[in-house]
């Protein structure tokens, strides 16, 4: 088990035994050892091979061997006796903002909560406001979070969506019989979230995909079962549906199935105004309507030849939301979008020096393996106490070591020197002028206040886009999809400031951020506004998630000229003023 996975182990125990009401000098131990653990610079494993462990401030004996075990085996038999000893249903608790053991325990003893459900009827008896410690305004607040936790559930990370699509779609491939098989709907959209996936197979005998897609491992439940159509539940949550349908309607059917449903009328309309029918079953005149249901006169071996038959340039999925994308296929005049091959680096990384997993020697051997011509290092600054921030002389001695690697010539990779500095409130930012002229680049972020109203939280933002050592600004709102709320801002301000004072604003490619939201990236940029997709990476797999950044940037229109990282080492240094 590594760090990260121990140090949750350590503070679900620390929670499961708050709610069984244990000794508080106990369950302190835990959650004080989780956060040491989560400070520590050295390798974990290191220091437990040294038998160093015990020796570290705030890790006592009884927690040494915990960690030391779980670091072997990866289990722990008194986390396992705990698990079964805490109803479930108590756990499930912990997802809703403002309740942590303490108060699962006082709602589980005085009011015999154990669920969601049970702990929704008696807020609404109203006997939660009555219970010592807590009061109307926290009951109204567990209302609302089981209502945010509700609409959340019905969605999920696109992320976490290709993993499933990832499982399934080979197994489909497999069966025999099948033609073709995609994942349509929002996920090939590339959405952010999405709500179920829509599974399209091509085969002139349905019957026995069905069969296997509806009993497939890990199901918790059958919605549907039909001829050519069903939908299952996976454990996880999440919804999927599947249509068979025959070969020749194939390509009709997954570009309807594609949708948006915005971007369907728009072409039904096109179709329309050519005296043509489109449907998910073809495209064919339009008096012919009423034998729908049949294969029409165009064929289709491919999405492009339906596009083609509309004398439409070939729209990319990511761009199929009904923001003008028909009409300007229709002009010839769609964007050569950005490739995940263009990418030359990336700038918003953390190492052990904060809170990031790994080291810069770990971080540049990987932007090696990668082929990346340079790569960008920003720790936190020191306000971001919680995410270890580097002081002056700590944010000093990582420059020197930086250039030091630099200069060693042991990787290809060229290192830059930079900070990811908390924008403070009021908008200064958290190291003075002097310490951050020793940096290549500086990304500017807000990590704290982040409920301040949205003048302020603007005003706070344009003030460090005004500074002139700024670099760029890190993910904008703070959003963590199906999780919290983006901040109040006026975005359209905050563009206009960024262009005024020649600033580039982050497209963060974490799948839980994607933050700035593409809804805003294509008219910002046809106004100048320069891109950085950054991995905002803690640990070397985190770079992956530059896929999802560059899907989220094709569905804002973005080409590579637009975003900074498609620059070549010599370019950046420019830019950066460089030598
Ligand atoms: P989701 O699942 O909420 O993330 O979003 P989608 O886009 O995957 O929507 P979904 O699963 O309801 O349907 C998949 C596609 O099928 C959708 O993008 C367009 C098409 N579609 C479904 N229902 C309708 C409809 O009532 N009218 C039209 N025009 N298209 C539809
Ligand atoms: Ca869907
Ligand atoms: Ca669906
Ligand atoms: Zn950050």
């Amino acid at each position: 088990m590594d760090k990260n996975d121990i140090i949750e182990v350590l503070e679900r125990i620390g929670t499961m035994m708050e709610i069984k009401g244990e000794n508080p000098f106990k369950i302190r131990a835990y959650s004080a050892g989780a956060r040491t653990l989560q400070t520590m610079e050295e390798d974990l494993g290191a220091v437990i091979e040294e038998g160093r462990l015990g020796s570290i401030p705030g890790i006592g004996k009884a927690l040494t061997e915990k960690i030391e075990t779980l670091y072997a085996t990866g289990e722990l038999e008194f986390y396992n006796k705990l698990i079964a000893s805490v109803p479930s249903g108590l756990m499930d608790l912990l997802d809703i903002p403002g309740l942590g053991g303490k108060k699962i325990k006082v709602l589980h003893e005085k009011l015999n909560v154990d669920s969601i459900e049970s702990l929704t009827e008696v807020c609404r008896a109203g006997k939660v406001a009555e219970l010592k410690g807590f009061g109307e305004k926290t009951q109204e607040k567990i209302l609302s979070g089981i209502k945010n936790r509700e609409a959340y559930a019905a969605r999920h990370l696109w992320w976490n969506a290709r993993s499933v699509v990832e499982k399934i779609l080979p197994g489909l491939k497999g069966l025999p019989g099948v033609d073709r098989v995609e994942a349509a709907g929002s996920f090939r959209r590339g959405m952010e979230t999405v709500g179920d996936l829509d599974f399209l197979v091509a085969s002139s005998d349905p019957a026995p995909i069905m069969e296997w897609f509806t009993s497939m491992d890990g199901i918790a439940e059958v919605t549907a079962h039909g001829d050519t159509k069903s939908s299952i539940r996976l454990e996880g949550g999440m919804q999927a549906d599947l249509r068979v349908v025959p070969s020749e309607q194939f390509y009709f059917a997954l570009h309807h199935f594609t949708g948006s449903k915005d971007h369907n009328v728009r072409m039904r309309q096109k179709a329309l105004s050519m005296g043509l029918s489109l449907s998910e079953w073809g495209l064919r005149p339009e008096e012919e309507k009423d034998s729908s249901r049949k294969a029409g006169p165009v064929q289709a071996h491919s999405e492009e030849d339906i596009f083609k038959a509309l004398g439409l340039q070939f729209v990319p999925p990511a761009l199929r939301e009904g923001m003008g994308e028909v009409e300007a296929a229709e002009r010839n005049e769609l964007p050569q979008l950005l490739e995940f091959s263009d990418l030359k680096g990336c700038f918003h990384n953390h190492t052990t020096a904060s809170d990031g997993r790994n080291t810069l020697e770990e971080i540049a051997e990987e932007a090696d393996l990668r082929g990346w011509e340079y790569l960008g290092i920003a720790d936190h600054s020191k306000a971001s106490f919680q995410a270890n921030g580097l002081n002056e002389e700590r944010l000093l001695k990582q420059v020197q070591d930086i250039r030091s690697l630099n200069e060693s010539g042991k990787y290809r990779v060229h290192l830059f020197s930079g900070s990811e500095v908390d924008i403070l409130s009021g908008g200064r930012l958290d190291y003075e002028h002097a310490d951050l002229e020793c940096l290549d680049y500086v990304v500017a972020s807000v990590h704290s206040g982040l409920t301040q109203d949205e003048e302020t939280m603007t005003a706070r933002i344009i003030n460090a886009l005004e500074h002139p050592l700024v670099t760029m600004l890190g993910h904008m709102t703070g959003r963590l999809l199906l999780k919290r709320e983006a901040s109040k801002l006026n975005i359209q301000k905050i563009i206009d400031a960024a262009l005024a004072n020649g600033k580039i604003i982050e497209l963060n490619s974490n799948p839980m951020r994607l933050d700035m939201d593409w809804r805003h990236w294509k008219r910002a940029a046809e106004k100048g506004l320069l891109c950085c997709i950054n991995p905002d990476a803690h640990a070397l797999h985190h770079f992956d998630y530059q896929e999802a950044g560059v899907l989220t940037a094709r569905k804002g229109w973005l080409t590579p000229k637009e975003v900074f990282n498609t620059r070549t080492l010599l370019e950046i240094k420019e830019y950066l003023n460089l030598s």
